[in-house]
């Protein structure tokens, strides 16, 4: 198959252009590169060295014998969009192309726009290219659960059955996302839903769990195709942070009483899933939503386990920077990829163990000044970055 990768220079758009390439698909890496200005603007870097994607792509040239198509550009720009599909002509384009972290999102008011902007735009942008280009693409988009909030009923996968006076219907589930950038997945699963019902679009939103993870078959065959991994207080994942926090000596960082409940998954299994909605397009015109996690966990659970490797590691309440709940009900479905065969990498002693060995061996480069947290959802301005995505 023909796939574009919409950033694919990130920390699980490069693993899955990667995994695609071994598969045999024709793979082409959408980026503007912007995630690493957000790393100056923030003066972090990732834990893991990565190279440039120029490097990336020839490194696994010379490895695979495999060529990756590059297209530098940025999803805002329409005309930029419009031409790469007309010159890729991909069967799905995998779209994880946009500002992911919830607390950047949280800093400022110029944060907010800029997420915003960047993702919803990038996405409208993207729907009018299919639109135009080949209304036959499936669009793969990387939603977020997220997008849900923490209801105290069950979650379902994108739609519930409501009956309501009398009459019923299937309806989009509710949605009580709690960040800026989560309501910009919000306002993309809208946009997208509503193409497919008027152009007859098709696409899968996959609302996607928390990740851990580093390591996957193939970028583990070189460092020079190492993927990113983000410790720091703005773009590092709950278990990620835990693990390098247990490795140089810093208390666990769980925010508030710890009972906050994720879905999570393991790097390779968002490989695998992507892998799976590529192979199972859904039909002309349907707008189909998986929740794509495999297990959930509320903070402190996970803290604790990573604390029992670790002698000595010790659990720090702090009073929690973001507005949510911090222990709640938490039930939601994730059948559908496991229907299409889905073998979930579960968490286990082994993986956090072999994390854990992967973070010593890169313990020199954590900054401990990234690690605690800095931005305040309670406040407008937390004082943090003032450039929003152009350092
Ligand atoms: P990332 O920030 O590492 O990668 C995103 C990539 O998109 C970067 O390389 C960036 O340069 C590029 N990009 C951003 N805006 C762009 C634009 N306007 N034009 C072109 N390129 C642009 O993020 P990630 O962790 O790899 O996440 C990928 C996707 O998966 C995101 O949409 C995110 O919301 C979603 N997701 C991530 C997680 C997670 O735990 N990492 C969990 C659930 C969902
Ligand atoms: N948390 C702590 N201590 C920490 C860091 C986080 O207790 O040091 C808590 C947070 O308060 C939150 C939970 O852990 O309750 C998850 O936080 P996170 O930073 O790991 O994840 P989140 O902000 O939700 O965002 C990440 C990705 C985002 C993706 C989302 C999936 O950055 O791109 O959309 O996970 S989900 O959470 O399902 O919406």
């Amino acid at each position: 198959m023909n796939v574009l990768v919409l950033g694919g220079d990130g920390y699980l758009g490069w693993p899955t252009a990667l995994r695609l390439s071994a598969r045999g698909h024709e793979v082409g890496i959408v980026d503007n590169l912007v995630r690493r200005q957000y790393d100056e603007e923030m003066g972090v870097d990732s834990l893991v060295p990565i190279r440039d994607l120029e490097t990336r792509v020839r490194a696994w040239r010379q490895l695979s014998g495999l060529r990756v198509r590059t297209y530098i550009g940025d999803l805002a720009d329409a005309d930029f969009v419009e031409r790469t599909l007309a010159d890729a002509a991909p069967a799905a384009v995998v779209h994880f192309a946009e500002q992911r972290s919830a607390p950047y999102s949280m800093i400022d008011r110029a944060h907010a726009v800029y997420t915003q902007v960047n993702n919803v735009v990038g996405t409208l942008n993207l729907l009018y290219a299919i639109a135009e280009v080949d209304p036959d693409i499936h669009l793969v988009k990387l939603g977020t659960m997220g997008e849900y909030g923490t209801p105290n009923i069950d979650i379902e996968e994108g739609f519930i059955e409501i009956t309501h006076r009398g009459r019923s219907d299937v309806l989009p589930f509710p949605k009580q996302p709690g960040s800026f950038y989560h309501l910009s997945k919000v306002h993309d699963s809208h946009n997208i839903a509503f193409s497919c019902r008027n152009w007859g679009l098709r696409s899968t939103d996959l609302n996607q769990g928390v990740v851990y993870g580093q390591e996957t078959e193939e970028t583990a065959l070189h460092s020079d195709l190492a993927t990113r991994y983000d410790y720091d207080a703005v773009f590092g994942t709950v278990l990620n942070r835990f693990i390098v926090q247990a490795v140089v000596g810093h208390p666990l960082t769980v925010y508030g009483k710890g009972g906050q409940t994720r879905g999570m998954l393991d790097i390779r299994d968002t490989l695998a899933c992507i892998e799976l909605a590529l192979l199972n397009p859904p039909a002309a015109g349907e707008y189909r939503v998986f929740n794509q996690f495999t297990e959930s966990f509320s903070v402190g659970d996970l803290a604790e386990r990573v604390a029992d490797l670790v002698p000595g590691a010790e659990i720090e309440h702090l009073d929690d920077p973001r507005v949510e709940q911090e222990s709640h009900y938490y039930r939601a479905a994730h059948t559908k990829l496991l229907d299409l065969g889905l073998a979930p990498h579960l968490l286990s002693d082994g993986l956090m163990a072999s994390l854990l060995a992967l973070v010593d061996r890169h313990r020199d480069r954590v900054d401990p000044s990234a690690i605690r947290p800095t931005v305040d959802w309670r406040r407008t301005h937390s004082h943090l970055g003032a450039t929003a995505g152009r350092p």
